[in-house]
């Protein structure tokens, strides 16, 4: 199975990060995580992205707060897939919403909702599913538990 890549703009971000790993974990989905900054470290950014694909990685998730350009520069150089998630280290994490999900027309960032890393590892899981049956069947599986979590909930309050 490809490996996931999950990449952060500083060590800042590595609490609300961990929660893509326990998905990915959850799943049995090999994955790694590296802090590369797209301000303070642009050069390993950008090479790491353009090894990404050589190195055998299927997705990208990078994380980042504040003027959140990291998941802009690493789709800038790769054709990866790549999953922005804005994180909120000020204003709430507006700003890196709109950092992360403005993208210029031709290089796409897929970008969740600030503080979304399980949603990000979640979608990264979609997208390497599609070439793989035993991890499709999985997500399957999990939406058929929280169907059920949700309908027990259900039956609980109306009792
Ligand atoms: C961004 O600025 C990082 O992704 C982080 O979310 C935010 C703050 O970084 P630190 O000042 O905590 O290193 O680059």
């Amino acid at each position: 199975m490809m490996k996931v890549a999950i990449v952060m703009g500083s060590d800042s971000d590595l609490p609300l990060m961990k929660k893509a790993f326990k998905v990915l974990e959850d799943f049995q989905i090999p994955y790694d995580a590296h802090i590369y900054s797209a301000h303070r470290t642009p050069v390993q950014a950008i090479e790491f992205a353009s090894t990404a694909a050589s190195s055998g990685y299927g997705v990208i998730i990078a994380g980042a707060g504040k003027a959140a350009h990291l998941a802009g520069i690493l789709a800038a150089n790769t054709i990866l897939p790549v999953i922005g998630v804005p994180i909120s280290a000020s204003l709430g994490g507006f700003d890196a919403l709109l950092s992360t999900v403005q993208m210029p027309t031709g290089i796409p960032v897929a970008t969740v909702a600030v503080d979304g890393a399980g949603n990000a590892a979640l979608l990264a899981a979609q997208i390497l599913a599609l070439g793989d049956k035993e991890l499709s069947a999985k997500l399957s599986k999990n939406r058929i538990a929280m169907e059920q979590s949700v309908l027990k909930k259900n039956d609980e309050l109306e009792q």
